[in-house]
């Protein structure tokens, strides 16, 4: 197997900082987030911009901000989400691709998000994709439910996109695929063949699709924006989140990656964000 990448997940757009201490929504607690989470284990960030309050916010001049932190705190591959929240446009969500980071989001198809939609007919995914071709930037794909894989392979048909990419399973949002094991290894079975994957269980479900995608030979994603509770009544910190499912390859005798080996797996180039 290949060694295991940790993507921390820390902040999110959804979270509110009154809910937990731990959320990190300034540039000064993401990069001590990151610092902290890359000893932990993690070999890559996935950033959400926040305003000094705490609102999302994909202003450019925040994701400059948190780029450069996390790069003064640690050496994690950076990835920018563009799902951003739900109800911004679509311009407002690709507008950090400008910066050049190593990766970014593009979640393939539409889903139910809680009471809420999180929007993303073609014609979003075909604009972000362009962006991402224009600025050099790679796409981890997001799959909430079974047909966002249809849409990226119909998106690959068109063109679009290259397969094999890195794929990230998101299970558990009310709306999408339920986060059971069943519904994983369903998505894995389909994947095009030499994808890599990772999971991103939400709530309680982190921790078991974790574990699993860890036996499996996948990656993970753990954090705050996808989890909120080390245990039942116990809020976390995202470091603590990276370090148990360290442990946990550690016990299966699965090797952790490091960033440059992340970026080797993943056929990344370390970029500069100017
Ligand atoms: N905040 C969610 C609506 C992404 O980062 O690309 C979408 C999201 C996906 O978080
Ligand atoms: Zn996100």
């Amino acid at each position: 197997m290949d060694p295991l990448i940790v993507t921390v997940a820390p902040t999110g757009a959804e979270v509110a900082p009154a809910q937990t201490p731990y959320l990190p929504y300034t540039a000064q607690m993401l990069g001590e987030t990151a610092a902290a989470c890359r000893a932990a284990g993690a070999a890559m960030i996935h950033v959400h911009g926040r305003c000094d309050d705490g609102r999302p916010t994909q202003d450019v001049e925040t994701y400059r901000a948190f780029a450069a932190a996390v790069r003064t705190h640690s050496d994690l591959v950076l990835q920018f989400s563009t799902g951003g929240a739900v109800g911004m446009t679509p311009q407002e969500r690709a507008v950090n691709l400008e910066l050049r980071p190593e990766m970014a989001t593009l979640t393939c198809g539409t889903v139910n998000f809680g009471d809420d939609v999180f929007e993303n007919p073609f014609p979003v995914m075909r604009g972000i994709l362009a962006r991402m071709r224009e600025f050099g930037v790679t796409p981890e794909l997001e799959i909430f439910d079974l047909g966002h894989l249809d849409n990226a392979r119909r998106l690959e048909r068109a063109g679009l996109l290259t397969f094999p990419c890195h794929v990230d399973i998101v299970l558990g949002v009310p709306g999408g695929a339920e986060g059971s094991v069943e519904n994983l290894v369903d998505i894995v079975r389909r994947l095009p063949s030499g994808s890599s994957w990772s999971v991103a269980g939400i709530g309680r479900a982190q921790l078991p699709l974790a574990a699993t995608a860890i036996a499996m030979g996948g990656h993970v994603r753990v954090g705050l924006e996808d989890n909120l509770y080390y245990a039942k009544g116990q809020l976390a910190r995202n470091e603590e989140l990276v370090a148990r499912v360290v442990r946990i390859a550690a016990e299966l005798q699965r090797p952790v990656a490091t960033p440059d080996e992340a970026r080797e797996l993943l056929g990344l180039r370390r970029t500069t964000v100017r």
